[in-house]
């Protein structure tokens, strides 16, 4: 701007009125004005809010402007299961768990229409923790079945909120998966990137143990003592796994609104092979870079962002560890593209490495076997003693049903790889085994070591895994496992 003309005591209003414009509005780099008060954004029009379930989100909002938002989110009380066999009874919010990802801008109003379906059996509210008001919204919105409730708020601060339901008892509607998320962007949109994700991590409590079968009451002493059976994203043990994982190719910028219903447990959130670039820490304006592990409080969130580099399979982890390995906090991104040797080598080289002579070395002796040195008389008591065998050496790698863990340990449930040959399952119990093999369609390239049992304990720990878990019902005797030995 000329400043010749300041002489001129008209341009100087003229010019210091302008300043004072420009000091009280001003603009995005989309060009839009940015209120101080998002109280006054205006708004114009109205639009349906499109809803869309884990692992989902909507289309960005990028440059529209603030309109009379109307969400319509009908909650359903519908069974589900847990995990293989274990079915649960889940209270969700749009039919899913986490409930539907609702995308806002700042300045929306948003009419919110809260349904509950005629066959649900409890009354429910909603607390969303992007409201500015009583209860986020819970005093306005406690709905009957067969009823709706309407009311509205306007976003005044951008972010991304965790909603809940806060209906007494209220930890238990949040167990029972009564949680979600609402995005709030900032004027002009967050920055555009390839994927973008929703995943919710949340603890529940059931009657029956870990795995244990059947449909599954939630248990209220387990919630209160925060003693979770199950720990998981979006839901269900597996939600983001296997062919349910989220995918990304090489060079993509990948963006994941994670949140944690909780209701028990915070979250140590962390991406195994990645590092984020950015992370919104808790979910609001502070930006933090370089990050290993983020924390997500229960009842709150945060954004990640990173470029994924190489291909392969990401592991997504609470990193209290045991609740991603035994509990099911475990999902999958999995990225395809060009190798780059440069950023990861792969492996290089695979030596022998023997300080303690030949053999692949045995596992450390973790405590004495209780499997019976008396050997079983019927093949009830194979059972029997296999079962313990197998919860003493099997359980920590292939897990409690057999079903292992996906790319690290094959299940021995409904394995086609077992089932196929009895004497090479007595072979890598006597031997160990290494290198590539294929179980059930899944390529496994690991480590079992050699596992030092006698005779007749290994016929005991296969007899009882090929009567469990769907295989192929196949009895194995002490002389069969000796006349293997005596073949080395
Ligand atoms: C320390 C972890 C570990 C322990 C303990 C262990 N395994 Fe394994 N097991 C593995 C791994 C890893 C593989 C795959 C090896 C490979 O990739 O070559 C495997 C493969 C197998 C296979 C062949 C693949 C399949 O899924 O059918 C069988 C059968 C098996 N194990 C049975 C057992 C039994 C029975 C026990 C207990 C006596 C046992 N394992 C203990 C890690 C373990
Ligand atoms: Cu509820």
């Amino acid at each position: 701007m000329k400043l010749k003309f300041l002489n001129n005591s008209a341009s100087l209003v003229v010019f210091a009125t302008l300043l004072a414009f420009m000091v009280s509005s001003c603009f995005n780099k989309q060009g839009e004005k940015v209120y101080e008060d998002k109280a006054d954004i205006p708004v114009s029009q109205e639009m349906i809010a499109e809803l869309t379930s884990p692992p989902n989100v909507p289309t960005p909002v990028g440059k529209r402007k603030a309109k009379k938002l109307i969400v319509k989110m009908e909650i359903l009380e519908e069974e589900g299961e847990m995990t293989d066999g274990v079915r649960y009874v889940y209270w969700t919010f749009g039919g899913s768990v986490p409930g539907s990802f609702i995308r806002t801008r700042v300045g929306d109003e948003v009419e919110f229409h809260l349904q509950n379906h005629p066959d649900n059996k409890l009354p429910h509210n909603i607390d969303l923790h992007a409201v500015t008001g009583p209860g986020g919204g819970a005093e306005s919105s406690f709905v009957a079945p067969g009823h709706e409730k309407v009311f509205s708020f306007k976003t005044l601060n951008p972010g991304l909120y965790v909603y809940h339901c806060a209906t007494a008892p209220v930890g238990m509607h949040i167990a029972n998966g009564m949680y979600g998320l609402i995005l709030v962007e900032p004027e002009g949109g967050l920055s555009i990137v390839d994927k973008e994700y929703y995943v919710m991590q949340g603890d529940f409590y059931t009657k029956g143990a870990n795995g244990e079968r059947g449909l599954q009451p939630f248990d209220m002493q387990k919630a209160v003592d925060e003693k979770a059976d199950y720990v998981v994203f979006n839901g269900k043990v597996g939600a983001l796994t296997g062919d349910n994982a989220i995918t990304a190719k090489v060079g993509e910028t990948v963006r994941l609104f994670v949140g944690n219903g909780g209701p028990g447990l915070v979250s140590s959130f962390h991406v195994i092979g990645e590092i984020f670039d950015k992370v919104h820490v808790e979910g609001g304006d502070l930006i933090n870079e370089n990050v290993q592990t983020t924390l997500i409080p229960a009842g709150g969130a945060a954004i990640v962002e990173f470029r994924v580099d190489v291909p392969g399979t990401l592991i997504l982890v609470d990193h209290s560890i045991f609740r991603a390995f035994n509990k099911g906090a475990l999902g999958m991104l999995k990225v395809e593209g060009e190798e780059n040797k440069k950023i990861y080598s792969g492996e290089l080289k695979d030596g022998i490495y023997l300080p303690e002579g030949p053999g692949i070395q045995e596992m450390p002796e973790t405590g004495e076997v209780v499997a019976s040195e008396i050997p079983a008389k019927s093949f009830e008591e194979k059972m029997e003693f296999g079962k313990q065998a197998y919860m003493q050496t099997c359980f920590a790698c292939h897990q409690a049903e057999g079903q292992g863990i996906p790319n690290a340990f094959p299940p021995l449930a409904k394995s086609d790889y077992l089932n196929a040959d009895v004497n090479r399952a007595i072979d890598i119990i006597l031997n160990g085994l290494t290198g590539e093999i294929t179980v059930n369609g899944q390529k496994y390239n690991s480590v079992m070591t050699r596992q030092n049992l006698s005779d007749d304990e290994v016929a005991n720990v296969l007899t009882y895994v090929y009567n469990s878990w769907g295989n192929s019902k196949k009895e194995v005797t002490p002389a069969m496992v000796k006349s293997r030995r005596n073949a080395q």
